[in-house]
C-alpha cells in the first residue's frame, strides 16, 4: 500500500455515498462527499508549503471539518497535532515551538491571540470554525476533490500527541502509522464492530480516545457516526435510540446515571458501551448493570501507547479490573528499583509492548530513554498486578497525575504557576475525589511569613497561563507540607487529609 494509514482509513471509501457522520442539524454527511473535502484540504496544506513530515497543528472545535484536516494530513503526508481547545495562548506557543510547525490553524475567534505565537514560531495561521467556515474552506472552495494520495510508509510519522510530564514541561509523544493502524486493527475486531455499528461520538477529538479509538475503529469498520459537538446530556439522551455504541470516559455514564431518563428501556437496543482513560468505580459499573441490563466494557490505554488492555466482548467484564492485554500487546508487571517481572499478584509498575507502542518523544531523547526500554517495553508509570485469572487491574499510579473527567493534568505545571504568586512560598498540587470528574484538583498552599496572598489574584494568574480544567478547584492554606525524611513533599498525607473536601 502507498500509504497504509489513509488507504485503510479512507482512501477506500472515495466516491462512496455511505453514511460516515450524522450531524446534530439531521444533515448526514457521507465518506465519499467527506473525502472531496479532504481533498480539497490537503491541496491547501501543499499551496501553504505544508512538505510530506511537516507538522501541522490545530486548535478548533469539533466538526466534520476538523475530522477532515486529520485526514487531509495522512493523505498528504504530514504530522497531525490536534491541542485541546481549552489551552490558552501560553500553552499553545509550547506547542507551535516545540513541534516546529509548520501550519497552525486555529477557530477565527483566537487570531488575535494566536496570531502573534504563530509569527514568532514562524508557522502560517489558518482558521476553521466550528460552523465550517474560514481561510482554510474558502482557500479550499476552488480546489480539485481528488488528491493524489502521498506515499508513505507503515513506519512513518502519522501524529504527534503532546502529554505533559512530570517536570511540567510537556512531550510529543511521535505516533507512527503502524502505532495507530495496528490498534484500530485490532479493537475493531475485538470489540466486534462492524458496518452496522452507529457509533454515538462526543468526545474530543484531540486526544487519543475520541480520535484514534473512536474514529480510527469506526472507519476500519465500516460504521457510521452520530458526532455530537461535545458531551450534551439531552442531546445524547435524545440520539441514544439512534446509535448501537458509545464511548466514553467514566464522566459520561456517571452523568448518564445521574438522569431518570437515562432507564433500560432507553438503551436495550444498544450493543455496547465502552468506558476508559479514567478509573470506572466498580460502584458505577454496578450501578450501570442494574439501571440498564448493559456491562460497561473497561480498556486501558495512554496517548504513547493507544490502547493496552481490555475486557473481553464475550466472557465476563469485571468491574474494577481492565481486562486482559490486547492481541499483540505483551504486558508486564515490574519492580519499579531493579526492572524485575514480577509474578501474578504482585503489584508493580506496568510495563508494555507492541505494535502500538509510539516511537519517542520529539526532540527529548533523554525522556525517551528513561520511559521506552531499549527492549521496547513502555514503562506507563501506572501501578498495576495480574489477578489470578489473568485480568489486569490498576491500582495506582507511580507519576504524579491527576485525572480530571478523563483529561491528565501534572501538578507541576500548577505548582511552578502557585510558587510564582506574591506570598506564596510554595505549594503542593493534588487530586482528590470528586463525584463529577473523579478527580479535582486542589492547590495546598504555605505562605511566606506575615503574608496573606489574595486567591483571587492568583487564580486570575493561573487563568493567564493554563486552561481552565487545570484550575485549583479549591486553594487551601497550611503552615508546611508534610515531608519525609528525605525532604520529599508527602502528597500521599495531603491527599488523605483533603479527601472528603467535595464529596
Ligand atoms: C471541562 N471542565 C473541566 C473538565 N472539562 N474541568 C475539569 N476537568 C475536566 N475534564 C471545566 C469547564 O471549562 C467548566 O469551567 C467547568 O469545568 C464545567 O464544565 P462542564 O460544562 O460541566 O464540562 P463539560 O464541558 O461538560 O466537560 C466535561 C467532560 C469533558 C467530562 C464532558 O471534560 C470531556 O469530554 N472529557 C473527555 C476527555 C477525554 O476525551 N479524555 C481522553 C484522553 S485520551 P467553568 O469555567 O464553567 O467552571 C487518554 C487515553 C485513553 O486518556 O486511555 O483514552
Ligand atoms: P493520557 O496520557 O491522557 O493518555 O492518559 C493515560 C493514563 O490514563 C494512563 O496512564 C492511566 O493512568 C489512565 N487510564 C486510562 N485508562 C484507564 C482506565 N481504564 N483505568 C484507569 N486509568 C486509566
Amino acid at each position: 500500500m502507498a500509504n497504509p494509514l489513509f488507504d485503510t482509513l479512507f482512501g477506500r471509501y472515495v466516491g462512496q455515498d455511505t453514511a460516515f457522520l450524522h450531524l446534530p442539524d439531521g444533515r448526514t454527511i457521507t465518506h465519499g462527499a467527506f473525502l472531496e473535502q479532504v481533498a480539497r484540504f490537503a491541496h491547501v496544506f501543499v499551496e501553504l508549503g505544508a512538505q510530506p513530515g511537516d507538522r501541522l497543528a490545530v486548535q478548533i472545535e469539533k466538526s466534520p471539518e476538523a475530522l477532515a484536516v486529520y485526514a487531509a494530513c495522512a493523505q498528504a503526508g504530514i504530522i497531525f497535532l490536534p491541542l485541546n481547545t481549552a489551552y490558552t495562548a501560553d500553552e499553545v506557543s509550547y506547542f507551535v515551538a516545540n513541534s516546529g510547525a509548520r501550519v497552525l490553524i486555529c477557530d477565527g475567534s483566537k487570531v488575535d491571540a494566536l496570531g502573534p505565537v504563530a509569527e514568532a514560531a514562524g508557522a502560517v495561521l489558518e482558521t476553521l470554525n466550528a460552523d465550517g467556515t474560514g481561510t482554510l474552506p474558502d482557500k479550499a472552495e476552488d480546489k480539485p476533490a481528488v488528491f493524489e494520495t502521498v506515499p508513505r510508509a507503515a513506519g512513518d510519522l502519522a501524529a504527534f500527541l503532546y502529554t505533559s510530564g512530570t517536570t511540567g514541561r510537556s512531550k510529543g509523544a511521535m505516533l507512527t502509522q503502524t502505532n495507530l493502524l495496528s490498534n484500530a486493527e485490532v479493537l475493531a475486531d475485538y470489540w466486534q464492530f462492524g458496518s452496522g455499528d452507529v457509533l454515538l461520538h462526543a468526545l474530543p477529538i484531540f486526544h487519543t480516545h475520541g480520535l484514534f479509538v473512536a474514529t480510527n475503529i469506526t472507519l476500519i469498520a465500516g460504521g457510521s457516526m452520530i458526532f455530537l459537538p461535545r458531551f450534551d446530556l439531552d442531546r445524547i439522551i435524545a440520539d441514544l435510540p439512534r446509535a448501537t455504541s458509545m464511548m466514553g470516559v467514566p464522566t459520561f455514564y456517571t452523568r448518564l446515571l445521574g438522569d431518570d431518563r437515562f432507564d433500560r428501556e432507553l438503551v436495550q437496543h444498544m450493543r455496547l458501551f465502552v468506558s476508559g482513560s479514567a478509573p470506572l468505580l466498580a460502584e458505577t459499573h454496578a450501578r450501570f448493570e442494574a439501571r440498564t441490563g448493559h456491562r460497561i466494557l473497561e480498556r486501558y490505554g495512554m496517548t504513547e501507547t493507544n490502547m493496552n488492555t481490555s475486557n473481553p466482548y464475550d466472557g465476563e467484564r469485571r468491574a474494577g479490573t481492565v481486562g486482559f492485554p490486547l492481541p499483540g500487546v505483551e504486558l508486564k508487571i515490574t519492580d519499579p528499583g531493579s526492572g524485575r517481572t514480577l509474578p501474578d499478584g504482585e503489584v508493580g509498575q506496568i510495563e508494555v509492548r507492541g505494535p502500538n507502542v509510539f516511537r519517542g518523544y520529539w526532540q527529548m531523547p533523554e525522556k525517551t530513554r528513561e520511559e521506552l526500554r531499549e527492549d521496547g517495553f513502555f514503562i506507563t508509570g501506572d501501578l498495576g498486578m495480574i489477578d489470578s485469572r489473568g485480568y489486569v487491574q490498576i491500582v495506582g499510579r507511580n507519576k504524579d497525575l491527576i485525572i480530571s473527567g478523563g483529561y491528565n493534568i501534572y501538578p507541576k505545571e500548577i505548582e511552578l504557576v502557585l510558587d510564582d504568586q506574591p506570598g506564596v512560598l510554595e505549594s503542593a498540587v493534588i487530586g482528590v475525589p470528586h463525584p463529577d470528574f473523579g478527580e479535582t484538583v486542589v492547590g495546598v498552599l504555605v505562605t511566606e511569613p506575615g503574608a496573606a496572598p489574595d486567591p483571587d489574584a492568583i487564580m486570575a494568574a493561573a487563568g493567564q497561563s493554563l486552561a481552565r480544567f487545570k484550575h485549583p478547584r479549591k486553594l487551601v492554606v497550611l503552615p508546611e507540607l508534610p515531608r519525609n525524611a528525605m525532604g520529599k513533599v508527602q502528597k500521599n498525607l495531603l491527599r488523605t487529609q483533603f479527601d472528603g473536601l467535595f464529596k
